[in-house]
């Protein structure tokens, strides 16, 4: 089974405007309010795929509500912990779209979880995680009174052997590489905390980068490079990726679908160039939509042939 947990869910209020400018009064020409939070993203891409999951998290307040109900609308297992015992709101994140496509997010920092609810959740992961299966740690975690989470839920689970594919950044992800997941998925950014230098953005020097973590035994490294594609590091060598040119509409979202393609993949037992393929169509087909999460199944399927993959060492 395939589990995604969202430490820090959120509402994703996206604001369409022509064009941001700072220091003025943007006017905004249309507002839609849908889910937000990295986890619930990767379930909800893992679920178009046709792949059953479920979605463990912490939410609070009538925000938590609509969270559970939107990922519940998907037919994905919900395993929230909800709850509705003070003025406490599941945060709300602004993704600001504008007509030239550019994007940026505006992400509250969420509710300080306590110590409580951390012990709940992993008492219910406890009954629902079985051996072997794939647990996927995706987003903001910072909202932890624990910054070692990821690392206590995998030491928690240790006689589990599970899979653990990895997608956050800050001192989440600088803690939870000690303990070799499976893959990772950084940005240039994040390549960079863990390099501990500024990676330059050329295959060679993220190559060199990416080789600086062989101590770390991670198995896959996928590098995101947005519209550039990736190079990704899998126990076969490396690759690299080029996406096909499609009409963007909004780029948020796309690395969540990346990984939801890889996760689909590699459970469906796919050799890795398909992995790659797989998770690079649906990533495309998620640029063309105007919401940060969902695609076009039959888009992203007619897209693969369009994905070029080069092996590169
Ligand atoms: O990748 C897009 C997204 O999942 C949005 O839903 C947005 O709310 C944001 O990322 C949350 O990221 P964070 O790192 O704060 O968990």
């Amino acid at each position: 089974m395939i589990h995604t947990l969202t430490l820090n869910p959120a509402i994703d209020r996206i604001l369409y405007l022509n064009h941001f400018e700072k220091n003025v009064t943007n006017r905004i020409r249309e507002t839609l309010d849908t889910i937000g939070g990295k986890g619930t993203h990767v379930s909800i891409n893992l679920k178009l795929l046709g792949q059953d999951n479920t979605a463990f998290g912490i939410c609070h307040g009538q925000n938590g509500l609509r969270v559970i109900n939107m990922l519940k609308e998907y037919g994905i297992h919900v395993q929230f912990q909800h709850y509705t015992d003070s003025s406490r709101e599941t945060r709300t994140n602004y993704l600001l779209i504008e007509d030239t496509t550019d994007c940026t997010i505006a992400a509250e920092s969420g509710v300080r979880l306590e110590e409580a609810e951390l012990s709940d959740l992993l008492e219910m992961m406890g009954q629902v995680i079985c051996p072997g299966d794939y647990l996927i740690f995706s987003g903001d975690a910072s909202n932890s009174p624990d910054p070692s989470i990821y690392n206590r839920i995998l030491h928690t689970f240790k006689d589990r052997d599970l899979r653990i594919f990895l997608d956050t950044s800050g001192k989440s992800l600088k803690e939870c590489i000690q303990e070799a997941p499976y893959m990772i998925k950084p940005n240039l950014d994040e390549l960079s905390t863990l390099a501990g230098y500024a990676v330059p953005n050329n295959d060679d020097s993220i190559i060199k980068a990416i080789r600086s973590l062989d101590p770390y035994g991670v198995e896959v490294i996928a590098v995101s490079l947005g519209g550039d594609g990736s190079i990704v590091k899998t126990a076969d060598g490396f690759y690299r990726v080029h996406p096909p040119k499609v009409d963007v509409h909004n780029t948020i979202g796309c690395g969540d679908c990346f990984l939801a393609g890889f996760v689909y993949g590699t459970a469906n037992g796919y050799g890795t160039e398909d992995i790659l393929r797989i998770a690079t169509a649906v990533s495309a087909a998620t640029a063309e939509s105007n919401i940060s999460v969902g695609y076009n199944l039959s888009r992203a399927l007619e897209l693969k042939s369009m994905v070029t993959i080069e092996k590169i060492k």
